[in-house]
């Protein structure tokens, strides 16, 4: 049932509506997960060998990629190839590198004699899982490792499925992993959150996955540290009537060819622009080689919608917090600057999301299904902590013990008040 008839937003009417709206049922995964995580935390290589056995029809042994299988995958890798992703790599750890200059210690004194600070921490270990998926994306790695290595962790290790294009090794390799195992699945994910014979555990898993990974990530969340949960992809389009519809249809599509549940969008006050973008997409769609995967996606998730003003474009935008955002209008600056929710925005028509993807240097592993409104992509400060600290002398002592040594009495935690007043009391039979 198509959802023409009804609004998304006040102000907001559909040209082309969505057929569907939500994910289906994750239950049955929910269960199988739960059980592989089990069964790899209990008997560690053997059940990931099952897994591996079982999901990827691998019969792998050593999981661990040697450094020899390193070097034949890099030297496997076409020389223009590599230095795209060089490239790639370069400009994610030079914007890496600039953010990571923004997270500063700070030391205040709060109260005379109360110091307090935080410092800024890298993690020890990360693991990050790459996804082997239709198509190898070698700009996956690259996401996820640059930074953390950028941040100063001292262990990187990568994951991926067995079965995953060696140049997906390569790209690990380039990325500067320190150590790579070739292992899918909610398995991978199981292995590296409580460690097995092979596998050594890690504090924080990031990187997308499938509804496995997903799940899985979800499951160990809590000792171990996650970057966010990846669903599908999703662009939307703010325009106005400078948007050029080849161009909005064009971007559309291609991410609408990365999965059948990719979420598109144009939100536009033009309407001559949202039915030329229509047509446009059709039009595109008949000579597109993954024609198959973006026509269902474009059922299925695509929209595009008209808005009565300004307001309702930049509210009906910020209510689906995109994960990208792309702003086409007269003064795409200004206007970038009213909007609120997304997980990345490209600003201006030159800025295509595509460029994000592969190479200039932003993230792409940014939120979706509406996390955009609470947080931004994956990126160096995911990689470091910020921890607190602090240390008194005797003026401090003299400020805060009374009170907390008063809370506590009054709330009945006689050992609180005991270490609270401890100090005021020796303080004062050294004074005597
Ligand atoms: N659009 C994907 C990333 C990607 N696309 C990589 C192509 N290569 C998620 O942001
Ligand atoms: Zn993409």
């Amino acid at each position: 049932m198509t959802q023409s008839a009804v609004s998304p937003f006040p102000g907001v009417e559909y040209v082309k509506a969505p057929e569907r709206s939500s994910i289906g049922d994750n239950a049955p995964v929910e269960t199988l997960v739960s059980e592989i995580i089990k069964n790899v935390r209990a008997n560690g290589d053997a059940a990931v060998r099952e897994y591996s056995a079982k999901f990827d029809k691998s019969d792998i042994e050593v999981f661990e990629v040697t450094a020899e299988e390193r070097q034949a995958a890099l030297d496997e890798l076409d020389p223009q190839t590599r230095k795209d992703t060089e490239f790639a790599i370069n400009n994610v750890r030079k914007f890496a590198e600039a953010q990571l200059a923004t997270i500063l210690p700070l030391e205040v004194e709060t109260l005379p004699g109360v110091h307090m600070g935080h410092r800024v921490i890298p993690i020890q270990r990360v693991g990050c899982y790459v996804p082997g998926g239709r198509y190898p994306l070698l700009s996956a790695p690259i996401m996820t490792i640059v930074p953390a290595k950028v941040a100063g962790v001292d262990e990187v290790i990568a994951c991926l499925p067995p079965n995953a294009h060696k140049a997906m090794i390569a790209g690990c390799a380039l990325s500067g992993a320190d150590r790579i195992f070739k292992i899918g699945g909610a398995q991978a994910i199981a292995a590296m959150a409580y460690g097995t014979e092979s596998v050594p555990a890690v504090n924080k898993i990031v990187g997308p996955g499938n509804a496995f990974v997903n799940e899985a990530k979800r499951q160990v969340f809590g000792p171990v540290g996650i970057d966010q949960l990846a669903g599908p992809s999703e662009i939307f389009v703010v325009a106005d009537s400078s948007g050029d519809a080849e161009m909005i249809a064009t971007d559309l599509l291609a991410q609408a060819e990365h999965d059948i549940r990719t979420r598109v969008g144009l939100i536009t006050t033009d309407r001559a622009l949202a039915e030329a973008t229509l047509k446009e997409v059709e039009k595109q769609l008949e000579t597109l080689s993954t024609a198959n995967t973006a026509r269902e996606a474009w059922i299925n998730y695509g929209e595009i919608t008209v808005c009565d003003s300004e307001d309702a474009m930049i509210g009906y935008s910020d209510l689906i917090a995109a994960e990208h955002l792309q702003v086409h209008t007269v003064d795409a600056k200004a206007f970038a600057k009213k909007l609120r929710n997304y997980g990345s925005l490209f600003i201006g028509e030159l800025a295509s999301v595509v460029y994000s993807d592969k190479c200039s240097g932003t993230n792409h592993t940014l939120p979706t299904m509406g996390a955009g409104a609470y947080t931004g992509g994956l990126w160096v400060g995911a990689y470091v902590k910020i921890a607190t600290y602090q240390w008194l002398d005797e003026r401090g002592v003299e400020q805060v013990a009374p009170p907390a040594a008063r809370q506590s009495a009054s709330e009945g935690l006689e050992g609180h008040r005991r270490a609270a007043q401890l100090r005021l009391d020796r303080m004062q039979s050294k004074a005597n």
